[in-house]
């Protein structure tokens, strides 16, 4: 790739087929015919979508280069990271970006920006979990970590979102229509098995075997997808893996006898298994095909990762010093019983040894308290689809319990309370607690979320395994794609004051920026680039919602799923609470109010009502504000539709003030207030996840807290059950005014009203007077504008501890013991 290839392809453009060849080519096809057999269309041909399709295979080319020899390095000793979502969002962009190849496109004066529109995001993931996972890709490359990820290549990734009259419609995502960044690779599949039944037999020592038969088979391919490390040549690997009919499950004969569809009946239920990824964020739901989907994934990937390990011929003591596998959160704890059934059943292992192997190869993060998204499965069900794995369950638990038992002899409600099955009816497998007992790390997500396993949910396992067992890594998030590519500006003017780019790498060494805080022209330079952001940002928001907004306003911003606990009905009550206050206001004392935008984002569970009832009403809100003759620009209210990773891109830099306003103890760190703040933003949050650790770092002066804690949460929520719910007067009227009809549908809303009302189990009215008050000390702040800079300069300086570099870097020395492996400059 270089200007000289560029060129030569030129000339060989007809002219009116140069400019759009100009303004979108930044490819590294050496000749028009390159071009036109790569993409099987003429260059007369060249729109957007091509010019896309070309630069990408280009870079892609560029990637595989590096990936091969990355590949060839790293051979046997891996970190291994299971995650059911990788959240990647767009490659094209951080692709040119890690090889360092983005300013010689800009330099050639190619329109960039546009090619990277075309691309559709990559949105395997519901939300932070899954983002956080792309997040790690990113590091472990940056950093030189031998390390893949397994996932699953779902056909349709997360829904995509419109709003129609106020409502999310959910539309299927078709992203695999053109995917240049995936590899197939037919040669690497894995025949998985399902149902069936175990048979025993003693073997000539008379030992007892168990042989798993009569299934049926559904085969993983493997598709890889090349994950560029920042400014080294180190490429890992994300393999998806994608489910089709074992050969030979075709019938012909049926095929043949004109029976089509049930022939094809097989080959599509095989299909659906990697088919879609459950919409559900911080919720589970206990489906078949999900049990399934684990399944498949757990098994085909360790399949992949024992095969590998076979070929060193090392002795299996060594597993776990040569690998390391990471599960995020429980969706992948299946894992732990498959390894224990390689090496008993396949391998030949005595129990004892094989466990001791299994439990120090497994780490697991958790990334949430909420009963409600703690997996369990039944009995019944496991029985039916996994038989063998259900009776390494119960050994497991027998085992385990045996040894509490011995260490607790007298206390039996230990021994209920702790069991991996959970006496009900039907009986369930706690995962959660199966991956604690299989692993040798359990990790929280930020201090105050550790600390809340401990003392809650797996406060027993504290006393059993010792603290020892539990630590915290703090999440964070990469700095290439969250400052670097999402605010290239922001990025260059901070480079123009260290002396070139290395933040991008250690984080830290933004804390030099903190002497510009009070420099005039820094500031100044701060200042326009936060405008032109929020410029770009009403721009997208007149484009998409036809709504104008004043980017001088305050932006006030809420992106992330939608939840009751995530709390988006407190912040809609908030603005409808000011806008009663702005009607009630002659028009002087209006103008005197600092106009806001309050703009919301994010996608509900298709089945979660409650929550599709808070984008509803936020859109009725929003259409009554915004239509409102006498507010004019002292308030706008926005929903973006079909939030996902390439809209935070934009949505990020733009804001003034964010919203992270969980219930105290829910959020269990939450990564978006980490975006915002590197961004030149500050956050409105509560004492909950990372908001603590950010408040630590940037000093409590720069954030605007508000809130009940967590310790006192769960007395208030007694007080509720025995004494009723106390709604604010504010939020009274904010109640009566919904109820009027004001917003229309009043009946529909009601429920929203009434689950304050009648258990108030998020505290939206403890929580409400003074979340109110300190948006209006947010306006009194925000009006002394060099203060206000002064604020967000020092803030960005002291983000640095948020960067997933950090993270990586915990994880690999408190978890997994490996080291970066760098490649030598010549390649193996
Ligand atoms: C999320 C947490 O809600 C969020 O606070 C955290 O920042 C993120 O994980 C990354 O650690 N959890 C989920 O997205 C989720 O679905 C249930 O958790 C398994």
């Amino acid at each position: 790739f270089g200007a000289s290839d560029i060129k030569s392809v030129e000339a060989e453009i007809p002219d009116e087929q140069k400019t759009a060849w100009k303004k979108h080519t930044a490819s590294g096809f050496k000749n028009k015919e390159d071009f036109e057999t790569t993409l099987a269309r003429s260059l007369y041909n060249c729109d957007e979508g091509a010019a896309y399709g070309g630069t990408a295979l280009a870079f892609r080319d560029r990637l595989i280069i590096d990936w091969n020899k990355t590949q060839q390095s790293h051979t046997f000793a891996d970190q291994k990271h299971l995650s059911l979502e990788f959240l990647m969002g767009r490659a094209l962009d951080n692709a040119m970006l890690n090889v360092g190849l983005k300013d010689v496109a800009r330099d050639l004066g190619f329109r960039m920006e546009d090619v990277i529109g075309i691309e559709r995001d990559a949105a395997l993931g519901n939300g932070g979990l899954g983002r956080l996972a792309a997040c790690f890709l990113d590091s472990l490359a940056s950093l030189d970590y031998p390390a893949w990820g397994y996932g699953l290549r779902y056909r349709y990734g997360i829904f995509k979102q419109e709003i129609i009259n106020g409502y999310q419609v959910e539309v299927p995502d078709y992203w695999l229509d053109f995917n240049p960044w995936e590899f197939p690779r037919h040669d690497v599949t894995v025949d998985i098995q399902f149902y069936g039944n175990v048979r025993k037999y003693n073997d000539d020592n008379g030992r007892q075997v168990s042989v798993w038969e009569n299934g049926e088979i559904v085969t993983a391919n493997a598709y890889d997808v090349p994950i560029p490390g920042y400014n080294t040549p180190t490429t890992n690997n994300l393999r998806l893996w994608s489910s089709k009919a074992a050969s030979g499950e075709f019938d012909f004969q049926k095929f043949n006898s004109g029976e089509y569809e049930q022939s094809v009946h097989d080959q599509m239920r095989a299909e659906t298994i990697s088919a879609v990824l459950y919409p559900n964020d911080n919720l589970d739901r206990g489906k078949e095909l999900r049990l399934k989907q684990q399944y498949f994934w757990c098994a085909a990937s360790l399949h992949d990762i024992v095969r590998r390990f076979k070929k060193s011929k090392k002795a299996w003591k060594e597993f776990p010093n040569q690998i390391a596998i990471q599960l995020n959160d429980t969706h992948p704890t299946l894992a732990i019983p498959e390894l224990q059934r390689i090496l008993v059943d396949n391998e030949g292992l005595d129990w004892d040894t094989a466990w001791n192997i299994v439990v120090n190869t497994f780490g697991y993060t958790n990334h949430t308290v909420m009963a409600e998204a703690l997996e369990k499965w039944s009995v019944p069900l496991i029985q039916h689809l996994l038989p063998r794995h259900l009776e390494i369950i119960y050994e497991i638990n027998l085992h385990f319990l045996q040894y509490v038992e011995r260490t607790f002899p007298k206390d039996r409600d230990m021994l209920s309370r702790v069991s991996i099955v959970e006496e009900s009816n039907p009986k369930m497998i706690r995962m959660a607690f199966l991956a604690i007992v299989g692993s040798h790390k359990v990790n929280g997500v930020a201090e105050l979320h550790s600390d809340l396993i401990k003392t809650t949910i797996f406060k027993d396992f504290v006393k059993i395994y010792g603290q020892d067992k539990f630590t915290n890594v703090t999440n964070g998030i990469t700095p290439r794609r969250w400052l670097h590519q999402a605010n290239p500006k922001l990025s260059e003017l901070i480079a123009s004051k260290l002396g070139g780019y290395d933040f991008l790498k250690d984080l830290t060494l933004l804390h030099k920026i903190e002497a510009y805080a009070d420099d005039k022209q820094f500031r100044k330079a701060f200042q326009d680039i936060k405008y032109a952001n929020k410029t770009r940002l009403a721009n997208y928001i007149k484009e998409t919602t036809g709504v104008s907004v004043n980017p001088a306003a305050l932006f006030d911003i809420q992106v992330k799923r939608i939840h009751e606990y995530k709390r988006q009905q407190l912040n809609i009550f908030g603005v409808i609470h000011r806008y009663l206050a702005l009607k009630a206001m002659s028009p002087e004392e209006r103008k005197k109010m600092q106009p806001r935008v309050s703009i919301f984002g994010g996608k509900a569970a298709p089945g979660y009502w409650m929550a599709k009832c808070i984008i509803h009403l936020v859109n009725e809100v929003g259409r009554v504000v915004n239509n409102d003759p006498e507010i004019g620009d002292a308030l706008k209210v926005i929903f973006i539709e079909d939030y996902n990773v390439s809209k935070c891109e934009i949505i990020a830099p733009a804001s003034d003030i964010s919203e992270h306003i969980s219930t105290a103890g829910t959020e269990a760190s939450g990564t978006s207030n980490m975006k915002f703040v590197l961004n030149g933003g500050l956050i409105i949050g509560t004492c909950d996840g990372a908001n603590i650790e950010i408040t630590r770092e940037i000093g409590e002066e720069n954030i605007f807290l508000f809130g009940n804690l967590a310790e006192d949460v769960e007395d208030i929520r007694h007080q509720h059950t025995y004494e009723g719910v106390l709604i604010d007067d504010g939020l009274q009227k904010v109640f009566d005014a919904i109820h009027s009809g004001m917003f229309g549908h009043s009946d529909e809303f009601s429920a929203l009203t009434n689950t304050v009302v009648n258990h108030d189990h998020w505290l939206t009215s403890a929580d409400f007077e003074a979340y109110c008050k300190t948006h209006d000390s947010i306006d009194e702040a925000f009006k002394d504008q060099e203060a206000w800079l002064h604020k967000t300069i020092l803030a960005v300086a002291r983000m640095g501890f948020f960067t997933a570099d950090r993270c990586i870097e915990e994880y690999a020395e408190m978890i997994w013991n490996v080291e970066p492996q760098k490649l030598k400059q010549n390649g193996a």
